[in-house]
């Protein structure tokens, strides 16, 4: 006879945070994906918990607090304030509360304040103890998870096995960890370790009968697949044997790859060829010899790196840059520099579109580390970390009035110059135009 195991209840959270406006662009772009960390904390749990996922949920309600549960929130430093807050909430109600993720990671005895337990690092090594724990009611107060070399095999057979619906939800990564050390980058600690080729090709053989025709157009976001790594080519060597692998099942992807991939022709040839439409490139700034992992792909000057924009293009592969304003180094003429320069890449390198964000000192970044020691970080409100909104530090070489302006500036003007501007600003001008006169034709009735 097999023993008796009431059902427990598992609610994970990935909170709606931070400024309305990015809250609303992930309501309609995000809500609908379960985070990474979320399918995993599930692929972890015993069978005979009923696990309920909120991904962005804006309005919460008193039936949505049980009164018994073990409840696990994750968090970036932008939604932080919105999990204490849902924190609190479900402690009140009497639910255990367990939160892990970047920012309660670099600052658990903050989180603390608001939930039962923290977990540092990376859940797999330490979920099930977690989850026991629980049931004993003995958790304890921090949990700390050890890296592992072969992170995905624990979560493999739970994401095969999900239903369609969850699996066209399913957000997946081949890797983990980035080869560089970039300053502001709150993840550089973590050695980059890969996800086995041969679970990789079957899983995502697997979503793509979920969603055999998804188009840019249902997804602008992104490629149909988006390989969300900190970056797809921190190993040159596994990533052209993963694109050889990815040209059979002839799908359509993108990823976020570092600036070397750019010089790579081999890679490029192979990404092309396995269906990539699109890879996110972190160029930066515009002074690549003082950025470490430029300089150390002997990247000296802007020009390269429209070169390297040229060399993706000629695949058919769009570019998106990402670009961050308010290093040390920059100077208004910089800044100046910057936006003819971006003008220049948009037409000349027909990149097709930019990510601009505001240096944030991320807790946990050494950058963090350094303007707090410099006395630099003008406020800790989490919230305002979004570096889209706000200037959070005290830039050397301006006012933070003026660097927020220098961000705005850019924008505006360089924007209507990248080929999805181009597109936007004819959709929104010429169809209508094209519409009324084909309406002015119709009515005039000159046939
Ligand atoms: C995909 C992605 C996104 C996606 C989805 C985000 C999401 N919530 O999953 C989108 C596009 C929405 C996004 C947006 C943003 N992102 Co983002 N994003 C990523 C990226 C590339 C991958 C995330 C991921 O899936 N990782 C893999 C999973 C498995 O790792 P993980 O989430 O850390 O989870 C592990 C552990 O942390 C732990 N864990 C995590 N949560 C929990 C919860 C519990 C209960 C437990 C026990 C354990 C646990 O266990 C997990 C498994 O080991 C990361 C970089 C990275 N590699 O993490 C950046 C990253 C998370 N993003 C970052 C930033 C800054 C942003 C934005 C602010 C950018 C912007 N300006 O708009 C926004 C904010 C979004 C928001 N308010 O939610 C920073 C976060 C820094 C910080 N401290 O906040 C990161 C780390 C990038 C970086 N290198 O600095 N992002
Ligand atoms: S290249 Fe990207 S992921 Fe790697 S350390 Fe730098 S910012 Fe982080």
């Amino acid at each position: 006879m097999s023993e008796f195991t009431p059902q427990k209840e598992l609610i994970l959270i990935s909170p709606s945070g931070g400024h309305w406006f990015i809250r609303l662009v992930f309501l309609f772009f995000t809500k609908k994906d379960i985070p990474l960390s979320l399918v995993i904390l599930s692929a972890l749990t015993p069978r005979h918990y009923k696990i309920k996922i909120f991904n962005q949920k804006l309005f919460w309600f008193k039936k949505d607090f049980p009164s018994e549960a073990l409840v696990g929130i994750t968090c970036l430093t932008s939604n932080a304030p919105a999990g204490y807050r849902l924190a609190r909430r479900f402690k009140q109600a009497g639910c255990r509360v367990v939160m892990g993720g970047p920012h309660v990671g670099a600052l658990p005895q903050e989180a603390l304040q608001y939930c039962d337990s923290v977990v540092v690092g990376e859940a797999e090594s330490v979920w099930g103890e977690v989850v026991k724990d629980f049931e004993n009611n003995s958790l304890q107060k921090i949990y700390r998870g050890q890296p592992l070399e072969d992170f995905f095999s624990p979560v493999f057979e739970y994401c095969m096995g999900l239903d369609d619906a969850m699996l066209k939800r399913l957000r997946i990564s081949t890797s983990r960890g980035c080869k560089y050390r970039c300053e502001f980058c709150s993840h550089r600690n973590l050695w980059p370790r890969y996800l086995k080729i041969g679970q990789t090709i079957p899983l995502i053989k697997r979503m793509k009968q979920t969603a055999p025709g998804v188009s840019f157009f249902e997804e602008p976001s992104a490629a149909p697949i988006n390989f969300e790594d900190d970056n797809i080519f921190s190993d040159p060597a596994y990533a052209k044997k993963l694109f050889q692998a990815l040209i059979p099942l002839k799908i359509e992807w993108g990823s976020q790859a570092s600036v070397d991939i750019a010089f790579d022709e081999e890679a490029l040839d192979l990404a092309r060829q396995s269906g990539c439409k699109q890879i996110f490139i972190g160029f930066e700034t515009i002074h690549p010899q003082n950025l470490p992992k430029a300089s150390a792909n002997k990247i000296v000057s802007v020009e390269d790196y429209l070169q390297g924009i040229r060399n993706i293009r000629a695949r058919k592969i769009n570019v998106i840059g990402a670009f961050i304003l308010g290093f040390d180094d920059y100077t208004h003429k910089d800044y100046f520099k910057m936006l003819l320069f971006l003008m220049r890449s948009f037409v000349r390198g027909r990149l097709f579109w930019i990510s601009l964000t505001i240096l944030t000192p991320y807790p946990g970044s050494q950058l963090f580390e350094r303007l707090k020691k410099e006395g630099r970080i003008k406020t800790v409100r989490w919230d305002k970390y979004d570096a889209l909104f706000h200037v959070v530090f005290k830039p050397k070489n301006m006012s933070a009035f003026s660097l927020m302006m220098w961000y705005s500036m850019i924008r505006v003007f360089s924007v209507p110059f990248s080929s999805l501007g181009v597109m936007v600003i004819a959709i929104c001008f010429l169809l209508p135009l094209a519409i009324w006169f084909l309406i002015a034709l119709v009515l005039s009735r000159p046939f």
